[in-house]
């Protein structure tokens, strides 16, 4: 047991040297939440996202043992992310917001990169023979739930998992392992107590009281994972969002001293805000040089292109007429036609109108 605490202490060491700042140990069994997770699949709160509710990966979610044969604890490690600067409500004509943990290199490149570094520093201190499988959000694992069973944060009501003192605005691991390391305990506190403020400033009002979402409706969703055509009760609610959504973390008081993060995840790639007028006029040529290796490119040219349509439209930004009428002219794929349509429409109307 004393040698199991002097390697935890090691490897807290090595993961901080690293540029995660928290560093937490739960154990594998029984897998916190699991049933909260069932049943949001069940009721197809998980959208398109098909992923999420696949048999095998319901199965491995279920039971980490099914992923890393002999798994006995999930360490769990936090990084954070730049948080936003500009206020919550603020809008630039003609230019979409980017969420903040999108703006550096991608994330999942540079934190696989630093687990493979953990796990060998690991072998090197306890042996070749140690089993490992590591995750940055990809894998078929409840990374909130175990980094909560071991006391890394608490779930709030817009179901993030916050840092006491240190908020949101971070990215989490997870390093499956056969190695019985002394486990965490859970802090079994909750971080809002009456607040609401997540709950109401939503803007689609997806959050649900039982600190799931109804990802359906969720922005981040509907700007990123959502590749077909957006309703258009919803095109209106995602507002300047151009690629994810923040705004629920941004009204959180957790997150009010949140600091600029030097270093771990590198430079700032892209602005806050970017000019939705030129994304219109994007080829993949433009799209590959500006996002490629950063986590913009998993909306690919067509979900991005849909997403700056839909920003102007909700803009009204009449300077954009002539690049919206130019890409319907050319575009032949229906969801960026009808988003076209959509933000022509706005426009046009408003100009009628006003
Ligand atoms: C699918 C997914 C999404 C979906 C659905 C999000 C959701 N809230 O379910 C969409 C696309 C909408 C999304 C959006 C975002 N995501 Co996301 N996403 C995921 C992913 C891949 C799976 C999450 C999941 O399983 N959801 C289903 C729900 C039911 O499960 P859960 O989130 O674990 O929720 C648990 C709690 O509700 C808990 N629970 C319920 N009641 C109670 C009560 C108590 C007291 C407790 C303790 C627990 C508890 O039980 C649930 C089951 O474990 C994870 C990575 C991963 N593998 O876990 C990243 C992840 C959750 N996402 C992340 C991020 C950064 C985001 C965004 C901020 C990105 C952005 N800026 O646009 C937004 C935030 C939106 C929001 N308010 O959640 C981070 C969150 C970091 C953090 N601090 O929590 C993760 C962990 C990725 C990572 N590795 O860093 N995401
Ligand atoms: S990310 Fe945006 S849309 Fe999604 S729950 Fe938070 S505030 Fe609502
Ligand atoms: S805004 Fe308030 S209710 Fe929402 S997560 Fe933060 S503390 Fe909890």
């Amino acid at each position: 047991m004393h040698r199991l605490s002097t390697l935890k202490q090691a490897i807290r060491t090595e993961a901080h040297r690293l540029g995660f700042t928290h560093f937490v140990v739960s154990p594998a069994h029984p897998v916190p939440h699991l049933q909260t997770y069932l049943a949001w699949v069940s009721a197809g709160r998980h959208a398109d996202m098909g992923y999420l509710a696949r048999t095998d990966t319901l199965a491995k979610r279920g039971d980490p043992g099914l992923i890393l044969a002999g798994c006995q604890r999930v360490m769990c490690l936090a990084m954070p992310y730049n948080p936003p600067h500009a206020p919550v409500d603020e809008t630039r004509p003609g230019y979409g917001r980017i969420s903040a943990y999108a703006r550096t290199t991608d994330y999942h490149l540079i934190i696989q990169e630093k687990l493979n570094a953990l796990e060998s520093f690991i072998h090197a201190q306890a042996g070749e023979g140690i089993g490992f499988k590591s995750y940055v959000d990809t894998g078929p694992i409840l990374e909130r739930a175990f980094a909560a069973q071991a006391g890394l944060g608490m779930f709030g009501k817009n179901t993030n998992l916050i840092i006491p003192k240190a908020g949101s605005y971070v990215f989490l691991a997870v390093i499956l392992t056969d190695l019985p390391l002394p486990p965490d305990a859970p802090l079994n506190r909750d971080p809002c107590g009456s607040c609401q403020r997540c709950i109401e400033a939503c803007p689609t009002e997806c959050i649900r009281a039982d600190r799931t979402l109804d990802a359906a409706r969720c922005i981040s969703y509907l700007t990123i994972e959502n590749k077909g055509i957006i309703p258009d009760p919803l095109k209106s609610q995602v507002g300047s969002w151009l690629f994810g959504c923040d705004i629920c973390q941004m009204v959180c008081p957790h997150n009010a001293r949140a600091a600029s993060q030097p270093g771990a995840l590198g430079q700032l790639r892209l602005p806050e805000f970017m000019d939705v007028v030129e994304i219109i006029t994007w080829g993949q040529a433009e799209f590959k040089a500006v996002t490629d290796d950063t986590a913009l490119s998993r909306a690919r040219l067509r979900g991005l292109v849909r997403n700056a349509a839909i920003v102007l439209g909700n803009q009204r930004e009449i300077q954009a007429l002539p690049a919206l009428k130019t890409r319907l002219d050319q575009e032949t794929d229906p969801t960026i036609q009808d988003a076209l349509q959509w933000a022509l429409q706005q426009i046009e109307t408003s100009t009628r109108d006003g």
